[in-house]
């Protein structure tokens, strides 16, 4: 059962298994992947999809020759593979040219530089067949208070995704953006921090029925937010489009460790939602189930590849646990007991009005408040179920 399939939509970002592991501090580790083999590896392990960036696949500076020719060895591969590509993002934060962002640098030039890039690799995200395009602004923001003007640099970034999203439309593309939130790391201050803000600044776009999020465990994990709420908001909104996988141990710097090797009972709670927390305990979420994580850079290749399929194995087995923990009676009287279900009825009964509740004496008048005050919820049970259930105990 935690043998991965195709079935199970599970994607990796070229940038993921292809990371050499230069970090702040030291050289690669590890020698360049080629992306051919990325896709020949992922595609053994049971994955079922692959992204990336473009200048992953394709060298920053290449020329159309070069270009063509990244794209069609790729392309061959997926065709060998099977293996498909649902998502496709661009890089605006390698090239130095970007130190100050791209939709929202205070350089103009860097700015149209910035849509020019992400116009052509859009054109090749539909010929390539992708529904989801992600922007992650990671130099999108500021380190000095003084040195960017917040709300002209909102004012920009909105004229970017508008801008992108008719093209979108005039060219009859089958694609929705994805905003994915980060808090910090690279800039001192990423706009559009968390699934929150990313949410609000949606609602002032031209189509907002086009974008949504992208949101990452650690992204949110790094403000010290519930990546499980973050998600379930997201859903709430009809804005969960795509998601970044991994696991982060705390606000710290953005660790992208495989999932599940940070917060598990998060984890845990994450997939139960995506996978039991539909209409009617069916899957809340069908799309690809995407890791963004960074084979840590102790690793030679052998160890890249088990931690890729650590990522898919810890999903399967959450999914497994997950199912368990729903099916078993005395988790489901400890629902109950909990009252989990009955935050789902609405607090007026059909029909009732304002005037009905402040006429009704035992909402307020009647009500013995020191008794309902004395119930317990049970919570703490609960949760130990939830446990004992996801270390195999039950
Ligand atoms: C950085 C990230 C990014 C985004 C990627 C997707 C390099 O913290 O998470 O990975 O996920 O740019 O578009
Ligand atoms: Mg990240
Ligand atoms: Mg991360
Ligand atoms: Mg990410």
């Amino acid at each position: 059962a935690a043998q991965p399939t195709p079935a199970d939509k599970f994607s990796f970002g070229l940038w993921t298994v292809g990371w050499t592991a230069r970090d702040p501090f030291g050289e690669a580790t590890r020698a360049d992947l080629d992306p051919v083999e990325a896709v020949n590896r992922l595609a053994e392990l049971g994955a079922y999809g692959i992204t990336f960036h473009d200048d992953d696949l394709i060298p920053f500076g290449s020329d159309n020759t070069a270009r063509d020719h990244h794209i069609a060895r790729f392309r061959k591969a997926l065709d060998e593979t099977g293996l498909v590509v649902p998502m496709v993002t661009t890089n605006l934060f390698t090239h130095p040219v970007f130190k100050d962002g791209g939709f929202t640098s205070n350089d103009r030039d860097v700015r149209r530089f910035a849509l020019r890039k992400v116009l052509r690799n859009i054109d090749l995200a539909a010929e390539l067949g992708a529904s989801t395009f992600v922007m992650w602004g990671g130099r999108e923001g500021a380190e000095y208070d003084v040195a960017k003007d917040i709300r002209a640099a909102l004012d920009r970034y909105r004229e970017a995704v508008n801008l992108l999203s008719q093209y979108v439309l005039d060219r009859g593309y089958g694609l929705r953006f994805a905003i994915e939130p980060k808090p910090n790391e690279p800039r001192g201050d990423i706009l559009l921090p968390t699934v929150g803000h990313a949410l609000a600044f949606i609602n002032e776009l031209e189509h907002p029925e086009m974008v949504g999020l992208n949101p990452e465990v650690g992204h949110e994990q790094m403000a010290g937010l519930n990546y499980a709420h973050g998600i379930a908001q997201a859903l709430w909104s009809g804005k969960l489009f795509h998601l970044d996988l991994n696991g982060q141990r705390g606000i710290k710097y953005d660790q992208d460790l495989v999932f599940g090797h940070g917060d598990v009972m998060n984890a845990f709670a994450l997939v139960d939602l995506l996978e039991n927390g539909g209409p009617q305990g069916g899957p809340a979420y069908t799309g690809p189930r995407h890791f963004d994580y960074k084979p840590s850079r102790t690793e030679d290749y052998a160890g890249v590849w088990a931690s890729a399929a650590a990522n898919m194995r810890t999903y399967l087995l959450l999914k497994e646990r997950a199912a368990a923990f729903r099916a078993d009676p005395e988790v489901q009287e400890a629902l109950a007991a909990s009252k989990v279900g009955e935050l789902s009825a609405p607090t007026l009964s059909e029909g009732e009005t304002y005037a009905d509740l402040l006429a009704d004496r035992s909402a307020f008048e009647d009500l013995d408040v020191d008794a309902v005050a004395g119930r317990g919820f049970g919570f703490v049970r609960l949760n130990q179920l939830a446990l004992e259930h996801l270390l195999g105990a039950r």
